[in-house]
This record gives C-alpha cells, structure tokens and sequence, in this order.
C-alpha cells in the first residue's frame, strides 16, 4: 500500500493538477521495468499537460529501444549538461525501480543535492528515506504494474493508450519473465488484459524484446553453457564468463542478461549463479538467482555487497574471478542444509 511520508497521496494528486517541470529517473543499467516504468509514467505526465523528461543514469539494451519515446531520453553520463539542465527546473523527481539514491549511479550526487521533491515507485525491498513521497510495494511483481495503479488511483485509468501500455507491458513482461515467476498475481493478469485489450501487441512485444538475439549473444550463451556447473550437495549451479572470453566474442551491453536462469533450469537446483569479470571496473559482476524460500537478497547483501530481492539479486566482489567462485563455493557448501 502507499506510505506515507512528508506528503500524502492526496497531496501528490493536487500537485499533479497543474502544469509542472518533471523528471522521471530510473536505475543504472536500466532493464525493461526501469525503462518501461519510465516511459509509461512519461506519456501519462505528457498527456497530463506537464513538461516530462525521462533521464537514465547510463545506456541500455537494445531490444528496449522501439519502447514509444525512447528517441526523447537523455542519457546522462552522454549529456551530463542536458540532463542537468532539466533536473536545475525540476519540481518533482521521480524515482522509479529503485529505493536507494546509489542505485542511480552516475546520478547519486545530483540526485542527492537535488532539492525538487521526489516521489518514489518501486518494489526493491527495504526502501531508503529520501523521497517526500514513497509509493513501496514489495509484493508487486514490478515497477511498471505500480505506475499502472498510481495513474489508476489518480483517478485517470481513461488515459493510459497504447504507448503507456506497450512500455508498462515491456516492464511487466520482463520483470516476471514473461509472467512466470510468483509475483504475477491475478491482479497483474487484469492488468495486462486491459492492456490487451486497448491494443498493446503483446506478442510483437515479446518478440521484439526476446527474439532480438544478435549472433554474438548465442555464441556467448554456448560459452556460458559450457562453463555451468552444478554443486549437487547444495542444489546450486553456477556459470563464469572471464573477460577473455566476452571480449572474444564481442559482448555488448545486455547479452548476459538473464543467462543466470539457465542454472535454475536445471532440475533439483535450488540457488543459481552467474560470476561476470569486469576488468575495466574491477569487479566481478554477480547475479544470483532462487526458487523457493531460499533468499538471494540476503545471500547478496551479507557476501557480495549487493541485494535486490528475495528471489533475484545481484552484488559484486572484488575478488580474482578463480578466488569469488572459491568463496561462493565454500558458502554454498555451509548452506546446504537450507538448500535442500
Ligand atoms: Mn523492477
């Protein structure tokens, strides 16, 4: 439900009344919720007469790049002075599928001096309190369905058309991988049929972000594929890409989305896996995924200077790749008992 801050719900609504300056942020290395949220939320405002302006802390995927008004975001780290210009005459800041001002990266230091209000939507776990209004919902399977209910609370379920729509669906469709996993309620169901039902194409959608495979990414799954292995004691898989093997076949952004799933795939595997060399920032890149109670968001929070949720969480480790996957393993081995 919506909790309360500095300002009430109502208060929000009032202030969305008349013509305001607005910036919608979203998380660094935007997914399909964060830029689906963004934009979705973005067309509502437009329509609502306000002058919106969606800003990402850095680039994302391609296959998010049809999203209608994709052609008006402003990367910041690309147009630092643009996206400046727009916070400066911002009075409200939204911030959507994140709850903690460093999870906008590059943003975290205009954020934080910003001194237009902000509103936050998300559904990470423990929010931050840095929003004069939070909208935190941890059971909503993603941001996008969030922003459906705050403009359906606002009273203007009329107004969302299909370029609200085709961006709320991307961000729903991708956070619950294509709605299987436990958060798809009933509720998102009903949301998504009216989303059908005034004229999002739902399959051209899916199409368009998962058959979007450059030859590149396919390579790199076989690599990651022939790199998984299974700790069957502990239920757990995990997957290494080292840097030389990314920069052999050319990565790009976004080709090692989602190859952690792969792990869980596996029959019997309780907790999966993915350790990604970064050499450029230093780190090793971690995704780690769970069925079941098994709390990833914890598990990267307390080892990998991470979180995220209970099922889907990542972190890092500024370990050698060969050292984190020597850790992990002797970490999955203490669990076992509760991998079971
Ligand atoms: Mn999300």
């Amino acid at each position: 439900m919506f909790l309360m801050k500095s300002l009430t719900f109502n208060d929000v609504k009032s202030l969305l009344q008349s013509p305001k300056n607005i910036v919608v942020v979203c998380h660094v290395n935007p997914d399909g919720d964060a830029i689906g949220s963004s934009l979705g939320l973005y067309h509502y405002l437009i329509q609502k007469g306000h002058v919106a302006n969606v800003i990402v802390p850095n680039d994302y995927p391609n296959f998010l790049k049809w999203i209608p008004g994709t052609s008006s975001v402003i990367q910041f780290e690309k147009n630092t002075k643009k996206a400046q210009k727009k916070l400066d005459v911002a009075d409200l800041v939204f911030t959507l599928d994140f709850n903690a001002l460093q999870r906008s990266g590059p943003m975290q230091k205009v954020l934080t001096e910003n001194t237009a209000l902000k509103i936050m939507i998300d559904h990470h776990q423990q929010p931050d309190n840095y929003a004069a209004y939070t909208y935190s919902d941890v059971n909503m399977c993603s941001t996008a369905e969030m922003v459906y209910n705050f403009i359906d609370q606002l009273g203007d379920i009329d107004l969302i058309n299909k370029a609200i729509g085709s961006a709320l669906y991307t961000g729903i469709m991708t956070d619950t991988a294509s709605f299987r996993f436990p958060k798809t309620t009933s509720t998102t169901h009903r949301i998504v049929a009216h989303l059908i039902e005034i004229g999002v194409e739902h399959s051209e959608i899916h199409s368009k972000v998962y058959d979007a495979n450059r030859y590149e990414r396919i390579k790199l799954l076989g690599t990651a594929l022939n790199n998984l292995n299974v700790i069957a004691p502990s239920h757990t898989a995990y997957i290494t890409l080292s840097q030389k093997e990314l920069d052999k076949i050319g990565q790009q952004k976004g080709d090692t989305e989602g190859l952690v799933n792969y792990g869980l795939s596996i029959k019997g595997v309780k907790l999966a896996a993915i350790f990604i060399e970064n050499k450029e920032e230093g780190i090793i890149k971690i995704s780690l995924r769970s069925k079941g109670d098994f709390d990833v968001n914890l598990l990267a929070r307390e080892h990998f200077s991470g979180g995220g949720h209970k099922n889907a969480a990542g972190g890092k480790s500024m370990l050698s790749l060969e050292k984190t996957v020597e850790e992990f393993k002797k970490l999955v081995k203490t669990l076992a008992s509760k991998l079971k």
